[in-house]
């Protein structure tokens, strides 16, 4: 939503009665896909700025911490990881971060609009570069129906969903969570981004919940970021092999240099949680 035609306010009943406001130069796109809402800005602060159904999902500026916690903290902690899934993010940022990882096989990726994508190759190439790899393939269909034939494929699926109101409320079940193990190989992770501990630890509490009937390991990193809702996300972490809190190996000093966000006592860091949330989530 567009006050004034200069300020862009996410206003959504998710986020509890507050609001963040950027400030717009531009805006390139505005269009309804078969799924939903596209838009993209030129903004004064954040660069550019993808908004799916008027919610903020990643702006140039600050798109990095997420996008890195949903690669690496894994790929130093499975003892051989060959082959990665992303379901969703179709922005190609999970991609430019797996891409990195030369030990790589196969990095397949399940995006169910196929608008989000091209225009994303069109707008936002510093996420879309991660289509570049000749190892990425994409597949242009619903992430459960992709996994049921995917059976035991994947080491590490990252799970880059939007938030849990209308479509995407499906990827916070139970069942998905299921459908998510069959596709993974025996002592595989799956990575799931689950919002705030500030707004929505209820919804926090829910996944924990459900994931750990299912997984050895559950456990919930934080990461800082400006522009989503209270300044920060989490990803749920299930593991059927290792538990993830602590890296297993030294990230190679290649990939490291490229990296804003992630290092080792950062990995440690963000799997320590304030004692509210603590309780509610670790402790379970
Ligand atoms: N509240 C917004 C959460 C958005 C999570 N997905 C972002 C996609 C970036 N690749």
């Amino acid at each position: 939503m567009c006050d004034d035609n200069t300020w862009f306010r996410e206003k959504t009943p998710f986020e509890g009665g507050r609001s963040l406001g950027i400030k717009i130069k531009q805006k390139l796109v505005e269009t309804r896909s078969k799924f939903q809402k596209i838009e993209i800005y030129d903004t004064v602060s954040v660069g550019r700025m993808l908004v799916l159904d008027d919610v903020i999902q990643l702006t140039e500026a600050d798109e990095f911490p997420y996008h890195e916690m949903f690669v690496h903290p894994a790929m130093n902690v499975h003892p051989d990881p060959k082959s990665v899934l992303v379901v969703g993010g179709g922005d190609g940022g999970v991609l430019r971060e797996a891409n990195k990882y030369p030990g790589l096989e196969r990095i397949d990726i399940c995006e169910i609009d196929g608008d989000v994508i091209e225009l994303s190759r069109q707008y936002l190439p510093f996420t879309a570069v991660g289509y570049d790899d000749p190892r990425v393939k994409v597949y242009v269909e619903d992430g459960a129906d992709f996994m049921k034939r995917m059976k035991g494929a994947y080491d590490i699926i990252m799970v880059d969903s939007s938030d849990p109101i209308g479509p995407a409320e499906v990827l916070f079940k139970q069942e998905f969570f299921e459908t998510c193990k069959t596709a993974l190989k025996p002592k595989g992770a799956i990575l799931t981004q689950c919002e705030s501990i500030f707004l929505h630890l209820h919804i926090i509490e829910n996944v924990t919940a459900a994931c750990c009937k299912l997984f050895k390991h559950v456990e919930y990193m934080n990461v800082l970021l400006p522009t989503y809702p209270s300044g920060m996300i989490g990803q749920m972490v299930c593991s059927q092999g290792p538990a993830y809190s602590r890296p297993k190996r030294q990230i190679p000093d290649d990939i490291q240099q490229t990296l804003k966000y992630y290092t080792p006592e950062l990995h440690k860091a963000a799997f320590t949680l304030p004692r509210f949330a603590e309780q509610k989530i670790h402790r379970q």
